[in-house]
Formats: C-alpha cells, structure tokens, sequence
C-alpha cells in the first residue's frame, strides 16, 4: 500500500512524501500510526550524528495507533487493538532475553542497527523502489507501519493515543531508569541532568519512587518550571555547576540521572554524587564522543551506568504505567508542548534543536489521537 512517511534520505533532508508499504508477513503487525513523539534520538537521525549509512530511513519510534492486520502465528493482538510500539522487540532466545535483559535483546539490535526487521528484510520502499530502513524497527512518522509482533504491546481503551505515544519511549525510559537501573528508594535524594521530553519522566519517576530530595538541572528556566511542577523539590540553573547541587543536598547525591547525551552533563552527573552513589547515564551521545572522569575517585565508590529504553522488561512494564497514567497518578500532558501534523516535523526537528519547547507530538489521525492539532 502507499503512505505518507517522514523519510530521511541524508542527514539533514528530511522530506514528507509516499512510500510503499508491504503487508505484515508472519509475526509481525500492520499498525495505522495515530500519534507519535518527537524524541531527541530521532534529531540524532537527522542529524547523521549516529554513524554512516544510516539512512535512506523512515523515522520515528516514539507512537501509538491501531491494529489493522495481523501476520501467521499473531495472537496477542488482533485489527481494532490499540497498541503503543515497542522499539525493541526482543526475540526472548538470546542470551540477554534469557537473563531478563529483553531491552538488550541481541538480535534485535542487530536488526535495529541495519534498519531491517526480524527477518532481516525491510517493508518500506520509495516509490522508485530504493529500499528504506525502519527506523529503530519502528518507523512511526508515517501513517501506517508493520512492526514485530513484539514491538506492538496492546493497552486499554481508557487512555488517549496522543499521550499513549509517549510511553513508547520518553515515559518508559524515564520511569524505568528511576526503578530498574537505580532502583531508588524511599527517601533517596536524586539529581536529574537534563529536564527535557525524557528527563521529565525521570523526575516523574522518582517522584512516584518516593525520593527524598529531586534536584532538576537544567540551562532552560521553562523546563526547570516543569520540573518543579512535575515533583522536583529543588532547581538548579546548570551554570551554577555540580558545586552547587552538592551544596544544596550536604554533599552530593545517591543517584544522578543524565539526560542530555553530551560529555560535560555526563561528568555533571558524576561531579553532584556522593561516595558510593551511581550515576545513570540515559542520554545518547554522537558517535565517537568520549567522556572522561577524574579517576581517583573511584577510589570513593562512585558507579557511572549506561540505560537503554528503562532498562526495562517493556511488554511487562509499558501497560502497568498507562494504569498509572489512567488512574491519574501519573500526569502526561504537560511534558507535551506542541502538537504538529506529519507535514510539520521539520520544525518540530527546529524546536527541539533550538531548545524550544518540551515534547511535540505528531498527530497522524486526530479523531482517533483525542487531541488538537496546530
Ligand atoms: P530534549 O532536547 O527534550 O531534552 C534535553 C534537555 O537537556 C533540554 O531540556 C535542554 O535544555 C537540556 N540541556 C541541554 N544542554 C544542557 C546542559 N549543558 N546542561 C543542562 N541541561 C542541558 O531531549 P530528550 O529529552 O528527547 O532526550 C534526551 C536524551 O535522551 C537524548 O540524548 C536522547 O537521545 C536520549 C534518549 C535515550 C534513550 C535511552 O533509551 N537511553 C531513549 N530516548 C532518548
Ligand atoms: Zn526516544
């Protein structure tokens, strides 16, 4: 079938235009796309800051919509679900999988990295017929996409797609590197380095985790604004630098969380921990930035980690926090500051390179998003 679909065909060109879909072949689905987020990690895309070739691409990753088919051997889902993607859908074989790393899944990032389905194929095609790359097998800046079996995980009825969206990676993201990756408990005190459409999640999180102390750092007083309004107890202007983070909470934190990706927010969250704290490292760096680290002082048990989508066992996870989300204990709609058609992501990509703004959303059928458009 043909569709409109964001393409990447180079970095920095970036066009609306129709491609050719095919069906879903056995376990996999065809989703009509309604909503999608705008994430940094799509910017990087376009941007080309993520290494070569990788591109000609249809992007997005970040959505939500409804089933329309289903391929041989689908049971989980059927036409008419509502369904929020998963970027990796992992394959529950592999080593990682097995060790209950789903968001590590082995061949899943293999396939993710060439931009191909499980089968190591593409469905999307230009209308030329040059094949294009699914986008962290996910593609979901078009209006419709097939997708693994696995990479749809279907929630009720009560939550609109538009915010829905969000959970297929900034909330997911967010709350799973509070409770999976440093797993905070009540009292704690947290630094979040960047308040941005991910890191908002993160303060959320430790919001619901019970920490004691939420210290948000960020260079945009509006986000700061956010934050506060969002759980964190305390704002800091990130050119008061970590001295001050340290100051603020007697000497450092137990979990800083980076959500940024440069090198100076990373050696920010290292500089604001106490001895023996973590830091969490969620942001996404371009390829081949290094970060260095006064190495003495590992000699004071300081811990820095990676965490990729949450850490988290997504199908497990991502409908338990859309609970969470319905039974409104988990706000949404403010991390969204702008709403845009499929024609409006180039300034959506403007926004976000500017600083402007939270989290757009792209609506793609606003009857079925719940949600204004413009
Ligand atoms: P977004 O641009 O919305 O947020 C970044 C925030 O950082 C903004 O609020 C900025 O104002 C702020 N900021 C920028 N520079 C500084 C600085 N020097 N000091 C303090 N604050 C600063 O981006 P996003 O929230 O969509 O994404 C954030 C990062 O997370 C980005 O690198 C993205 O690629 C990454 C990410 C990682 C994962 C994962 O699984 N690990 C998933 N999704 C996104
Ligand atoms: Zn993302």
């Amino acid at each position: 079938m043909r569709i409109r679909a964001a393409v990447l065909h180079e970095p920095g060109r970036l066009a609306i235009e129709d491609v050719d879909l095919d069906p879903p072949r056995a376990g996999e689905v065809l989703v009509r796309v309604v909503a999608a987020g705008v994430c940094r990690s799509d910017l990087h895309f376009v941007d080309g800051v993520l290494g070569d070739r990788r591109w000609p691409m249809v992007l997005g990753h970040e959505g939500a919509g409804v089933v329309e088919a289903v391929g041989d051997g689908v049971e989980h889902v059927v036409s008419g679900d509502r369904v929020v993607f998963c970027f990796v859908p992992s394959c529950g074989a592999c080593a990682q999988c097995r060790a209950g790393r789903s968001n590590l899944c082995a061949p899943a990032a293999e396939r993710s990295f060439a931009g191909v389905l499980m089968d190591g194929t593409s469905r999307l095609r230009l209308t030329d017929g040059t094949v294009l790359q699914h986008g962290l097998m996910t593609a979901c800046f078009a209006e419709r996409t097939v997708v693994m079996a696995a990479g749809a995980v279907p929630i009720s009825d009560t939550l609109p797609l538009w915010q829905a969206a969000l959970l297929g990676c900034g909330v997911v993201t967010g709350i799973g590197a509070v409770r999976n990756a440093a797993r905070v408990r009540i009292g704690e005190s947290v630094c979040v380095v960047g308040c941005g459409g991910v890191g908002l999640h993160v303060v959320a999180g430790a919001r619901l985790a019970g920490a004691g102390r939420i210290v948000a750092v960020d260079r945009d007083p509006l986000k700061l604004e956010l934050a506060l309004r969002r759980g964190a107890t305390d704002a800091v202007d990130a050119s008061a630098g970590a001295r001050a983070v340290r100051k603020l909470t007697g000497g450092g934190v137990d979990h800083a969380f980076e959500v940024v990706g440069r090198p100076e927010t990373i050696r920010f969250a290292w500089d604001v921990l106490r001895p023996g704290a973590t830091a969490i490292v969620v942001g996404v760096a371009p390829r081949g930035v290094e970060v260095s680290l006064p190495a003495l002082e590992f000699l004071s048990e300081k811990t820095i980690r990676g965490c990729y989508y949450g850490s988290a066992d997504v199908a497990a996870e991502l409908p338990a926090i859309a609970r969470l989300v319905a039974g409104g204990r988990l706000e949404l709609a403010e991390v969204v500051s702008h709403f845009a058609e499929l024609d409006g992501i180039g300034e959506a990509f403007d926004r976000l390179r500017a600083g402007e703004g939270a989290r757009t959303i792209v609506v793609l059928d606003p009857e079925l998003a719940g949600a204004p458009v413009g």
